[in-house]
């Protein structure tokens, strides 16, 4: 990896959606400093953990460099030349229908524009479909529903302008930390300013909520149909706006039925007090957004939960006007990007659909097209089943790992096994989906590739490339426009560069627009390569001759309907599938604070592994004893599906008969910890979203003979244990392991710690079952590794810092073997603030010091001040601490 220049550069972050911006500077030595932009309207120079650490995860490990041809070095000419023919072959034999692309909500405008126009403009089939599928398009399809256009009224302002905040289904504080910095900053400026949680699960996020909602799983539609109902008798609604802008009403009104709070409370699992608490909250507050993610969307019944929200807003008026609004949150860095190109199998360019024939005419006009696709393509879940079954010939990936992400995981590997032609666009090796590819496109990463994103507001940033592009890489909008050009659609793909493509984009959106198309970016439809460059991030929509403003939408109507009326779409409640007695519990899935999906770039560095090292599943303390499972044992977790093998984390967090399981750890980190193998393949009949949040599962203890930990100086070829999972640390490696049945500890311990050393120590007591083990090369420590009948004691903190210590005395050589940190440097426990790297048990002692407010802890060990990502867990940790129940207090507070 080379820097172009030590110039800083200006880009966005390529993580999550809130878009930050990023001062990128690349120095001679190949490292590269990140800070957050100061000046970009998202973040205002703040990044979260994930951000900070961009510059860590940029090394060339594990990099694809070149293209590849059955597992053998190729060249480009060739592999695009096969790529090429086998997708023109299977049209020719088997019709447009008989191919498919699955890309993703982390490609560019530019290079998703060029996909999705080779697609359904020149293969002439719709057979394209994202992994947003997985993520926004209950969203997208509730917003169809309600507004006749994929429009997000808002704008993150309004969060810092309201005076409620109602968070459904997100874990703010981990997926979008800087949006809830602001959120939490805000709060903190404004005391009458009110935050609610609705998520079934305790999260770091109710850290900053008055009331925390801990629904059961699926039942959003009856707290939000309660609430409509609510609203109505209290004759809280907005007449006016509801006569003049809306239809559909009373329909509505009818269908949510009256506000019985009882029954509301029987389905919910929710306390009446709490729900009309809550209700009451939402009467009072002219002011209120409510915040919608993943616990939404990922349904079964995701795009009724979308619209039964929707639907409340819309009764009382309180959209696109200051600090108020649905708001849905996008996760992918160019989720609206994508939405914005067509990149769905039911959408079409520029936010015109599919199903519309003077749409599709306009789109064809334009682009000159030969073949435009006239019905909607597969959606992703379909489209896997259907490469099972032999119907699609040939398949291109870009930028997403459908092994590890798509449920019924297990099903989507054999599909790729079975689909005749695999293209996949990769920049890492270490990808699961990568096994399956017949040809490797080698793609640009972040900080070498340029173009736009879209982040949730509707801000279109600039990403720019900083970096020289290492090897063979090559963008991944340039290689579909070679495919496209071998296909002999030329004439179409005649780009150059991101700009003339972006050009071409901006023209589209205001061909033939007139105000009646909400995504229109006119203003750029003659943007310079020179302005390209140099643009500032702006909101759309901008019409052409206009300048860039702040936008909201349907403050006073102006919906994209037939009628420009918004839709109140009537939602009725389905109780969510009851729990078997072979699968009696609920999974749910999600994210962590510091790991980004598949880990290809964020479980790179030690700074981000630091924070959680090991898949888990949390459970109920009850549950937990009821199956005789102690924390940090190893459960398997089952559905019909397929299974994981994880730790066990016993916390109050999740209620009796839910289990929450990370959706990030795959085979590269783990040895069967990808939980998307055990999740049902069930989609919402509107969107096909899955319902990623709710599949039927057992929960077992596995029973271990051994347990093993160790800190190895180089990562071993293979684990030969039945459960393990590694992560990076400095100098290094940790991993965790366990056999089902007694093994070698010698024999075991010398295959981990490879080669290398030259002495070996080690105590054991074969009687009590545990035997530690070092390695040295002369006297520093290349391998620990501890085993025991039971999960190994030791400090991994401690453990960790062992292979960054150098040469060891001899008394320190002992402690080694004696597992135990000195009781000069006590042991710092789990990290916490990855920044600065500082435990649990550090900012427990610091508590006990009287430094109780997160402030103070900052003060004494720094914790918490960089990125502010731990901010949350800090506080819940005080709280704990101090042994307030927050809730309750809170509760008390708010009403
Ligand atoms: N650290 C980190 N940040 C990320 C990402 C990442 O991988 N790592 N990914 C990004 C992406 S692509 C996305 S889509 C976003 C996702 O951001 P979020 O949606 O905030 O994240 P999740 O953890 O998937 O799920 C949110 C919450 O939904 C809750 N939930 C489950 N079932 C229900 C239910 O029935 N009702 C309600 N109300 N809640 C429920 C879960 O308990 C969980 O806490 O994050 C983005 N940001
Ligand atoms: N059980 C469960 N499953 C889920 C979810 C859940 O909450 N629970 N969430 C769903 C959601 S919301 C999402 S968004 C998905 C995410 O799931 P995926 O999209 O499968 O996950 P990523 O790890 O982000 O995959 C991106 C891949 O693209 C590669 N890449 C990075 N940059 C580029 C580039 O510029 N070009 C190319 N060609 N490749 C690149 C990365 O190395 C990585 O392998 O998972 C979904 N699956
Ligand atoms: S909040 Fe974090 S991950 Fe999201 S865009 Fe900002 S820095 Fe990147
Ligand atoms: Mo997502």
């Amino acid at each position: 990896m080379t820097g172009k220049t030590e110039k800083t550069v200006r880009t966005t972050c390529p993580y999550c959606g809130v878009g930050c911006g990023v001062l990128a500077t690349p120095h001679a030595d190949g490292s590269v400093t990140v800070a957050g932009d100061p000046h970009h309207p998202s973040n205002f120079g703040r990044l979260c953990s994930k951000g900070s650490a961009l510059g860590e995860t940029l090394s060339l490990d594990d990099r694809l460099l070149y293209p590849e041809i059955s597992g053998k070095r190729s060249d480009w000419d060739t592999a695009l030349d096969l790529v090429a023919k086998r997708f023109s072959d299977a049209v020719a034999e088997h019709g447009p229908d008989s191919v498919a692309f699955y890309v993703s909500g982390q490609i560019l405008t530019e290079d998703y524009y060029a996909a999705n126009k080779l697609m359904k403009g020149y293969i002439g089939s719709a057979n394209i479909d994202t992994n947003s599928r997985l993520c926004m398009a209950s969203s997208v399809a509730g917003h169809r529903r309600a507004f006749g256009t994929d429009t997000v009224p808002g704008t993150y302002e309004d969060l810092e302008q309201a005076d409620l905040v109602v968070l459904v289904g997100s874990n703010l504080a981990w997926c979008h930390p800087v949006v809830f910095q602001r959120l939490e900053a805000a709060k903190a400026a404004n005391p009458a300013m009110r935050v609610v949680v609705v998520d079934p699960r305790q999260t770091a996020t109710c850290a900053i909520a008055d009331l925390h909602l801990a629904l059961k799983p699926d039942t959003d539609v009856a707290l939000f149909n309660g609430l409509l109902a609510f609203l109505v008798e209290a004759y809280a609604t907005n007449d006016q706006y509801i006569n003049s802008f809306t239809e559909g009403f009373k329909e509505a009104v009818q269908v949510a039925g009256p506000c019985e709070i009882g029954l509301i409370a029987e389905k919910t699992g929710l306390s009446r007090q709490d729900i009309a608490l809550f209700y009451k909250m939402v009467l009072k507050t002219e002011k209120t957004v409510t915040l919608y993610s993943q616990g939404v969307n990922q349904s079964v019944v995701g795009t009724d939960k979308v619209n039964a929200i929707i639907n409340t807003h819309l009764a009382t008026g309180r959209i696109g006007r200051p600090g108020m609004g649905p708001f849905s949150i996008t996760g992918q860095p160019n989720a609206m990007g994508g939405r914005e190109v067509g990149g769905l199998a039911n959408m079409l360019a520029a936010h015109m659909a599919l199903e519309n024939p003077h749409h599709r005419q306009i789109v064809q006009e334009f682009w000159n097209s030969p073949e435009m696709a006239s019905k909607p393509g597969l959606k992703a879940v379909d489209l896997f089943k259907e490469i099972r079954a032999g119907k699609i010939k040939a398949l291109w990936i870009m930028a997403t790992s459908p092994v590890d992400s798509l449920p019924d995981a297990d099903s989507v590997a054999e599909a790729l096994e079975i689909c005749p032609f695999v293209a996949v666009s990769e920049v890492t090796r270490a990808a699961d989906t990568v096994r399956y590819a017949d040809v490797l496109l080698p793609a640009a990463a972040w900080g070498e590739k340029d173009g736009t994103v879209t982040n949730s507001e509707r801000r279109i940033s600039r990403q720019r490339s900083f970096l020289d592009l290492p090897g063979e890489v090559r963008p991944d909008w340039w290689q579909i426009t070679q495919v496209a050009r071998k296909m002999g659609f030329g004439a179409g793909f005649a780009y150059e560069d991101p700009a003339a493509i972006f050009r071409e984009h901006a023209a589209l959106s205001d061909y033939k627009n007139g105000g009646t198309r909400d995504f229109d970016i006119g203003a750029y439809r003659t943007v310079s390569g020179t302005t390209y460059d140099a643009l500032a991030p702006f909101q759309w929509p901008q019409e052409f001759g206009t300048e860039a403003r702040e936008t909201r939408f349907f403050s006073k109507g102006g919906f994209f309907t037939e009628g420009r009326k918004g839709r109140f779409v009537p939602v009725s409640y389905q109780a969510p599938r009851k729990r078997e007695r072979t699968y009696p519990f609920t999974l749910n899935t999600g994210r962590i604070r510091d790991q980004w999906h598949t880990m290809t770039r964020t479980g790179k560095t030690p700074r981000l592994t630091s924070h959680i090292a090991e898949p888990f599943a949390e459970l109920n303390p009850d549950d937990a004893a009821r199956l005789g499972i102690q924390a940090a044992d190893l459960v398997a977790v089952k559905s019909p599906h397929g299974g994981v093998a994880v730790r066990a984390l016993v916390t109050e967090r999740v209620k009796p008969g839910e289990v929450y399981v990370p959706m990030h750890w795959t085979d590269q980190f783990t040895s069967l910890g990808r939980v998307d193998a055990v999740v049902a393949p069930e989609t919402d009949p509107h969107s096909g979203q899955p319902g990623s949040k709710f599949t039927p599962v057992s929960v077992t203890k596995l029973e271990m003979a051994v347990y093993g930990f160790a800190v190895l100086r180089n990562r071993p070829d293979a684990v030969p244990a039945d459960y393990w999972a590694i992560a990076p640390v400095p100098g290094g490696y940790r991993l965790e392991f366990a056999c089902r049945e007694t093994v070698d500890t010698n024999v075991l311990a010398a295959r981990l710690a490879g080669t290398g050393a030259n002495d070996r120590s080690g105590i054991e007591d074969p009687a009590a079952g545990w035997s530690r083990q070092a390695f040295w090369k002369d006297d520093t420590l290349q391998a620990a590794v501890y085993f025991s009948k039971e999960p190994v004691e030791v400090s991994r903190q401690w453990a960790c810092g062992l292979l960054t210590a150098g040469a060891l005395t001899s008394c320190q050589r002992s402690q080694v073997l004696a597992g135990r940190a000195p009781s000069d440097r006590p042991d710092p426990g789990a990290t916490v603030c990855s920044c600065f790297q500082i435990g649990c048990n550090q900012i427990a002692a610091a508590a006990r010091e009287g430094a109780t407010t997160v402030k103070a802890i900052g003060d004494v060990l720094e914790a918490g001040t960089n990125c502010g990502s731990c901010r949350s867990e800090i506080q819940a940790l005080l709280d704990e601490i101090t042994k307030e129940n927050p809730n309750e207090t809170k509760i008390a507070q708010a009403g």
